[in-house]
Parts: structure tokens; C-alpha cells; sequence
């Protein structure tokens, strides 16, 4: 099989995997913009490469007219929480969508039971539409979904598979299992403290939205030759900000949006 085969073949799996990490980040901001708690971390895609296509090829002795069903991971997504719940969370957002755009044909859950190796991640194996210059196609793509600290532990034993080409040492493997036992011990732990670290990280996104919509008033109060009055706000926010008082810049946001509103309705008058 030729270059111009590979190439024709991956372009609708390199679209489909632009496609659902572009959504998955959207999903990622609109939570940002409602200032919630976002179960989405990072997002990560990839194209499986020609060569480790060919590897699994020849590993399972896959016939070429049906590799884009035997191997379901030529497209792959990855989504990183920073929590054990929030997993669960993504997997029923994606079942949600079924009807939409992501059907869901296989689950495999290695969160209740890890891998022999010790490695967590929830995988699902989705059936994706995409339009590409070749027309229609439905592309499996894998999505797997792990905590940050699952991730570090797979990134660093993946490398050394590549070392080792499934052959690690003994020892090796030993100290990768209890690092794996490490590593389930801070997602148990991180999950005790859960609710704490959300309510700080929504502290911050409101502080954070605040002061953005505060700045941006401000300025457009400026631009309505209210300079007083933005000079005025100015002083107040100056002060807020150095006290570090998040409520009171949560409601001069609020007095700030409803003083602009009602300039701009006297305005159109
Ligand atoms: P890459 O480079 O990520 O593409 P198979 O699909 O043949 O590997 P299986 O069991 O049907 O095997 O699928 P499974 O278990 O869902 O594995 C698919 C992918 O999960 C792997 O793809 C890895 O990315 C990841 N994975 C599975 N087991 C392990 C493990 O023990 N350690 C690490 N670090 N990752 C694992 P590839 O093709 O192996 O690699």
C-alpha cells in the first residue's frame, strides 16, 4: 500500500479527531463562561501513525479490507478531569449526545479493574460522522478518559513499552505497579478534598469574570464620555481589587452592567 493509500484513508480520521477535540474544548470554555466547575481538563487527539497501523496489522494479522474495523483506534481522543468523578461525569455527557453526533458501540472499563500492568482509563469506542472531500463516512474513533494522574502514570509506562517493546523487566514492572498504587492513592485522596478545591477554582473564575466585565464597562463607560463617572469606578475597583474582596467586585460588576444598560437605553432615546 502506497503513501497517496495512507493519506486518502487517515484524511476523514484527521478531521473527525479536529472535530471532537474542538468540541470538547467549546464544552471545556462554555463552562468557563457559566463560571462552573468544568469535568473536563485538557483534551488531546491523534492519528494513529502509518507505522504503528502497520504494527498492529501484522501483531493481529488483520486483513487490509477490514482494518478500519479490527483496528478501532486509528483515531483517538484523549480527556484528561482532574477527578476520579468527574470520568463518570464526561461518559454520561457523551451518552447524552448519542443521538447527536457520538454513538457509543463498546465500553471497556479498566477503573473498576486496572490492567494486569496497573493502568486506569476509562475507554469508549464511538461511531463519528464526518463530511470530508471524500463525502460521507462514520469513523470509529477511541475516546479514553483518565484523571491527570492516570495519565503521567500510562504516559511514562507507554514510553518505556516503546524501550522495551512489551518486554520491561521484571523489576521494572514491579516499581510501575506500586507507582500505579501511588498514583489510585492521590486520586483517592484528591477526591476527599473535592468539593474544596471546586469551590476555589469557582472563586477564581468568578473573581476572574468580574474583573474582565468590570475593565470592559469601564472602558466603554469611557468611549460614552462618562468620564466621571468611569474615573469613579475606577477608584472603587482599585480598592477592591487591592482588598481582594470577591463579593463587592461581584457587585459593582453587577451596579457596572446596570449602569451601562440604562445609559445605553437613554442613549437610543
Ligand atoms: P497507542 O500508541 O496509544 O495507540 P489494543 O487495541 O490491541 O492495544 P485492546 O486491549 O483491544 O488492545 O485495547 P485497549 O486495551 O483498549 O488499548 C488501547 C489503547 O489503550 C492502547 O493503544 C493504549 O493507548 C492504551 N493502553 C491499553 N493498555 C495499556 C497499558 O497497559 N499501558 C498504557 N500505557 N496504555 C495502555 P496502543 O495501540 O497500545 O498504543
Amino acid at each position: 500500500m502506497g503513501t497517496k493509500y495512507w493519506q486518502e484513508l487517515l484524511i476523514p480520521y484527521q478531521q473527525a479527531v479536529d472535530e471532537i477535540v474542538l468540541k470538547f474544548n467549546s464544552l471545556k470554555k462554555q463552562y468557563a463562561k457559566i463560571g462552573e466547575y468544568s469535568p473536563i481538563e485538557s483534551v488531546y487527539g491523534r492519528v494513529k501513525s502509518v507505522s504503528s497501523i502497520l504494527e498492529k496489522i501484522q501483531q493481529y494479522g488483520v486483513e487490509f479490507d477490514t482494518l478500519e474495523e479490527t483496528i478501532q483506534d486509528i483515531a483517538g481522543v484523549r480527556i484528561m478531569c482532574q477527578f476520579q468523578e468527574d470520568i463518570q461525569e464526561v461518559v454520561e455527557h457523551i451518552r447524552k449526545r448519542e443521538r447527536c453526533d457520538m454513538e457509543i458501540i463498546k465500553t471497556k472499563d479498566y477503573l473498576t479493574e486496572s490492567k494486569p500492568s496497573g493502568y486506569k482509563s476509562y475507554h469508549l469506542i464511538i461511531r463519528y460522522p464526518v463530511y470530508s472531500v471524500a463525502g460521507y463516512k462514520d469513523i470509529l474513533v477511541e475516546i479514553q478518559i483518565r484523571t491527570l494522574a492516570m495519565n503521567f502514570w500510562s504516559i511514562i509506562e507507554h514510553s518505556l513499552n516503546y524501550k522495551y517493546k512489551q518486554n520491561i523487566p521484571s523489576k521494572v514492572q514491579e516499581r510501575l505497579q506500586n507507582a500505579a498504587k501511588a498514583v489510585n492513592e492521590i486520586d483517592r485522596e484528591m477526591s476527599s478534598i473535592r468539593g474544596e478545591i471546586q469551590n476555589a477554582q469557582r472563586l477564581f473564575g468568578l473573581k476572574s469574570s468580574s474583573v474582565s466585565s468590570i475593565l470592559e464597562n469601564i472602558g466603554y463607560l469611557y468611549k460614552l464620555n462618562q468620564g466621571e463617572k468611569a474615573a469613579n469606578y475606577e477608584a472603587i475597583f482599585d480598592e477592591l481589587f487591592e482588598q481582594e474582596d470577591i463579593i463587592q467586585l461581584i457587585l459593582l460588576r453587577k451596579e457596572l452592567e446596570s449602569q451601562v444598560s440604562l445609559i445605553e437605553s437613554e442613549v437610543e432615546k
